[in-house]
C-alpha cells in the first residue's frame, strides 16, 4: 500500500456523516495520514435540519498556512470539500504551493439543480477559480452546471454531457469525474474524462439515494488515487463503494441524514488490494 500524506479542507458537521467526519475515517482505511483544516464547524450538515451553528473558520486558513510554511510542511496531495465562505476559497487556493502531488476539487455546493443554503453566484464564480487549478474536479452534473452556465436538465443525451465537459476543460479543469450521469432509468455511472480520453462507468441505479454520498465519493476516490490506481479505476472503485453504501442505508429510514459509510470499510480496503 502507498502511503501518502494528505490534507483535506472541509467543513466539520458534527452530525451528519459528511465531509471531515466521513472524509478522514475513510482516506485512514485506505492507508493515508490524514491532516485536516476545517473550514467551518457547524452542529450538523445544512439539508434537512433546521437552527444548526455554523462557526466560519475562514480567517484561521491564513495562520494556519504561515505556520505550515514557517515549519516547512508539505503534502503529496490537497483534497478540497464543502468549503463555508467566498473568502475561504481564496485562502484555500493559498495553500496549493504546499502541495508536492495532486489537486483534487471536489466542489460541493450543490444537487438536484439547487445550491445548497446559504451560497450564491460570487461563490460559484470563486469555486470556478479553484476547479481550474484542479488536476481532478469530482462534480455532480448540478454543480457542473452552476459551474459553467450550461443549463441544468434532468433528462440528457451523451451530447448535454460533452457540452459540459467541454465547458470545464475550457475553464481550466484538466481530469473531470462528473457523478451521476444517468442514460436510462435503470442505471447511472460516472463519466472519467482523463488526458482527454473518455470513459464511463455504469452500474445500477438505487431506488433511493442518500445523502452525502459526494463525500463519500470523493474521499474513496482519493483514497484509491493516491494508492496508485488510475482516475478510471479509483473512480469504479469509490462507485462500488457508494452503492454498497447507500445499500445499507435503505433498511434504515431513521437513518435519512447521511449513509451508512462505516460497515462497508472493509470492501473498500478489499478493492484496493
Ligand atoms: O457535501 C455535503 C455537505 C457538506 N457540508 C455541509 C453541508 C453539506 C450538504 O448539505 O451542508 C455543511
Amino acid at each position: 500500500m502507498a502511503y501518502k500524506k494528505v490534507l483535506t479542507v472541509q467543513d466539520i458537521s458534527c452530525v451528519g456523516q459528511c465531509s471531515l467526519t466521513v472524509a478522514l475515517p475513510i482516506l485512514s482505511a485506505c492507508g493515508h495520514e490524514t491532516c485536516v483544516l476545517p473550514s467551518a464547524v457547524l452542529s450538523t450538515h445544512t439539508y434537512g435540519f433546521k437552527g444548526f451553528t455554523f462557526a466560519d473558520l475562514t480567517e484561521e486558513i491564513p495562520k494556519i498556512n504561515a505556520h505550515w510554511q514557517k515549519e516547512g510542511i508539505t503534502f503529496d496531495c490537497l483534497y478540497t470539500g464543502y468549503l463555508g465562505s467566498t473568502k475561504q476559497i481564496e485562502y484555500v487556493s493559498d495553500l496549493i504551493p504546499l502541495v508536492k502531488g495532486k489537486v483534487v476539487v471536489d466542489p460541493a455546493m450543490a444537487d438536484n439543480g439547487n445550491l445548497y443554503y446559504g451560497f450564491d453566484d460570487a461563490f460559484v464564480k470563486q469555486m470556478a477559480k479553484l476547479c481550474a487549478k484542479s488536476d481532478y474536479l469530482l462534480p455532480n452534473i448540478t454543480e457542473a452546471c452552476f459551474l459553467t452556465g450550461v443549463e441544468y436538465k434532468q433528462e440528457y443525451d451523451k451530447a448535454y454531457i460533452d457540452l459540459i465537459l467541454q465547458k470545464l476543460v475550457e475553464i481550466g479543469c484538466k481530469n473531470v469525474i462528473l457523478t451521476g450521469v444517468s442514460y436510462t432509468p435503470e442505471t447511472t455511472g460516472v463519466v472519467v474524462f482523463e488526458n482527454g480520453e473518455y470513459k464511463y462507468y455504469e452500474h445500477k441505479k438505487m431506488p433511493k439515494g442518500a445523502h452525502g454520498t459526494g463525500d463519500i465519493y470523493a474521499s474513496a476516490f482519493v483514497g484509491a488515487l493516491l494508492n496508485g490506481k488510475d482516475a478510471f479505476t479509483s473512480a469504479s472503485i469509490a462507485a462500488n463503494y457508494v452503492l454498497d453504501c447507500i445499500a445499507k442505508t435503505q433498511d434504515h429510514p431513521e437513518h435519512w441524514y447521511g449513509a451508512i459509510f462505516e460497515p462497508s470499510l472493509p470492501k473498500l480496503i478489499e478493492a484496493l488490494k
